[in-house]
């Protein structure tokens, strides 16, 4: 990792960006007309990490530690890359499996391989609503927040001085016109759940940005973003402690690049909080993802406080999408297109001033762009379940609410109808019988009893599109 600016700190620079860089003559000349004194070189960076480091950001991916034995994949994340996230291995389920045994052996690979070589590392995520042990799953009330905030201060504690940014809090709202929190067994423990959490992060890293990380919050006229952009002006009137905003911006035909898209990084940023884009994939191919890619890193460098750029992992092989190839290396790790305009666009960008205000939130909220979940009131004994969809192009994340009627749940057994082509891929805190078609999904072992009136969630992953009808929900 040849790389000044990850060398420099081990993390970006973001409170105070350097002031001098190598830069190329172009940007040179751009940054000597605003002031900025720079050295010029003649010729342009190599990599996306050198290029980024140059503009006194960071371009990172998403990494999976059981990939780090494979040489093409850690060829490519040491040339080319200058900070990493931990795709799976920092999340709940991983680092506290069981309730007080912490376990960051996975994690501790990827953030090892990343310090030694210089990268900073973005920690995701210390609280969220999913991939939680079933432990907390089954967990409610004041139980849960000091499980919750337990959890934070342990991690944070242990990764302090290592992590230049933590996901503290990740998809807290819902999807929709609502503009509404998410609901949650997080959210059910009081609204303040999302300060609380960010507060044990403070006390225990002190030193590490702290950021709400969330998708489709990439629209400025989204309700999802408006609702976002409100908690954050509200934390920094209230001095929660808040620096980042993280908009993961996975992007594909039904959730597009919008072209307001520089709009919502800049108003995030006049809130005073850094603005980083955190899982990065544009579905598609050739000249139009290479564009949508070059537009991205245009938007993020025109604007001083978008520090930093991950894409959600190296090779289209390695993506939670691979079908929609939406990654800057093929499956062999060749550069594609996507890639050349990745780096011409760092190579081209400069900064531009702070923006002093942010635009008027819109008047009108635009229609969802996926279904909003619908509830319906358990009644009687037995169960009812509902499915909250994040579909995109060639398959979808189903997030299953179970609850229970006026009986204790001893077990339960959800049966979705999948439309004709769609595939379950995987499946957590459920078993499902089947992948296609109708398929049942029973409880895992510490799922099943769910107290009269509470619930609890299971979830899967497929490919094609997500069911729309209404589950069947049946009481062991
Ligand atoms: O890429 C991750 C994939 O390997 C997991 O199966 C999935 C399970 O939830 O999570 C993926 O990462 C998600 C990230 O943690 C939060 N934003 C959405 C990402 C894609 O689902």
């Amino acid at each position: 990792m040849n790389n000044a600016f990850a060398r420099a700190s081990g993390r970006p620079a973001t409170r105070s960006r350097p002031r001098t860089a190598l830069v190329s003559a172009v940007v040179g000349l751009a940054l000597v007309a605003t002031g900025v004194a720079v050295a010029s070189s003649a010729s342009a960076a190599t990599t996306l990490g050198a290029s980024a480091a140059e503009k006194g950001r960071y371009f990172g991916t998403a990494v999976a530690a059981h990939k780090l034995s494979d040489s093409t994949y850690v060829g490519i994340l040491n040339r080319e890359f200058n900070s990493v996230t931990p795709e799976n291995e920092m999340k709940i389920d991983a680092t506290e499996p069981q309730q007080g045994q912490f376990n960051f052996t996975n994690a501790d690979r990827i953030v090892n391989h990343a310090i030694s070589r210089g990268m900073s590392v973005r920690g995701h995520t210390l609280a969220w609503h999913s991939q939680q042990p079933g432990w907390m799953q089954n967990m409610s009330g004041t139980t849960l927040r000091n499980a919750m905030l337990n959890h934070v201060t342990r991690v944070a504690t242990y990764y302090r001085g290592k992590i230049h940014s933590w996901d503290v809090v990740n998809e807290a709202f819902a999807d929709g016109s609502s503009g509404a929190r998410r609901d949650s067994n997080l959210q059910r423990t009081g609204n303040d759940w999302i300060e609380a959490a960010f507060r044990a992060a403070r006390a225990a890293d002190p030193g590490a940005k702290l950021c709400y990380n969330d998708y489709n919050t990439d629209d400025w006229t989204h309700a999802k973003t408006q609702a976002v952009y409100r908690m954050v002006q509200d934390f920094k009137q209230r001095g929660v402690p808040i620096d980042c905003v993280g908009l993961q911006s996975h992007f594909n035909p039904n959730s597009p690049y919008p072209s307001n898209y520089r709009t919502t990084l800049s108003s995030f940023a006049a809130l005073g909080v850094d603005v980083q884009i955190t899982e990065l994939d544009i579905e598609g191919s050739g000249t139009q993802q290479a564009n949508t890619y070059r537009n991205v890193v245009t938007d993020c460098l025109a604007v001083p406080r978008c520090t930093g750029i991950t894409v959600w992992g190296i090779r289209d092989s390695d993506s939670w999408r691979s079908g929609g190839t939406p990654l800057l290396f093929d499956n062999s790790g060749n550069k594609k297109q996507a890639y050349n305009s990745t780096l011409e666009a760092l190579n081209a960008g400069g900064t531009t001033p702070p923006p002093t205000t942010a635009p008027p939130p819109p008047t009108t909220a635009p229609p969802p762009t996926t279904a909003p979940p619908t509830t319906p009131p358990p009644g009687g004994a037995g169960c009812t379940a509902s499915v909250s969809l994040n579909q995109w192009n060639e398959g979808f994340v189903a997030t299953v609410r179970v609850n229970a009627g006026s009986s204790r749940l001893n077990g339960w057994s959800v049966s979705i109808a999948l439309p004709g082509g769609s595939t379950v891929t995987n499946t957590w805190s459920a078993q499902a019988s089947g992948s296609s078609g109708n398929v049942t999904f029973r409880n895992a072992s510490y799922n099943g009893t769910v107290d009269p009136g509470t619930s609890t969630e299971f979830g899967f992953q497929g490919t094609g599109t997500g069911p729309s009808a209404t589950p069947t929900c049946t009481a062991n």
